[in-house]
């Protein structure tokens, strides 16, 4: 069993998004996602218009993602590796560097983003503003 996790908030889901988990999950053969609570996105000065219960659902009903946990501060990734037997570390190359420091636990890897789409772009296109969650 060779286990990948990955972090994000995952925030009206895109076809980068979908991208990145995929690759992430050629990268062994269990992936673990961890998505971002609406609590630990407003630490990350980050406000997304879908709650975390729908954008977590949204991520485990992919065929790619084995489980789903969240992501609730900056400093669990270490435990996360320890707790589920992580093998590698995947993330986008925009946070390229910034996650070294887990190399000492398992592999890190940071793989292309998507060029052309993001969440906060999709956002001003639809001119949703993210004080009005949207609720499933
Ligand atoms: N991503 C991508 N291509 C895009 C947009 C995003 O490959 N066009 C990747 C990002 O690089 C990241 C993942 O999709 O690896 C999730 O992106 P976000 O939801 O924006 O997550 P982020 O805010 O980067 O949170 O502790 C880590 C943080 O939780 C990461």
């Amino acid at each position: 069993m060779k286990t990948v996790i990955t972090y994000g908030t995952f925030d009206l889901f895109h076809v980068g998004h979908l991208r990145i988990l995929t690759r992430a999950k050629a990268l062994g053969n269990r992936l673990i996602v961890a998505v971002s609570t609406d609590e630990f996105n407003f630490v990350k000065g980050k406000s997304s218009v879908i709650p975390y219960a729908s954008r977590a659902e949204i991520v485990a009903g992919l065929s790619c993602v084995d489980q789903v946990i969240p992501e609730e501060n900056w400093d669990q990734k270490i435990s996360d590796i320890k707790n589920w037997s992580v093998d590698v570390f995947v993330m986008g190359h925009d946070w390229d560097g910034k996650f070294d420091y887990l190399s000492d636990y398992c592999e890190v890897t940071y793989l292309d983003r998507t060029s052309g789409v993001s969440s906060t772009m999709i956002k001003r296109t639809v001119g949703a503003s993210s004080s009005s969650a949207i609720g499933f």
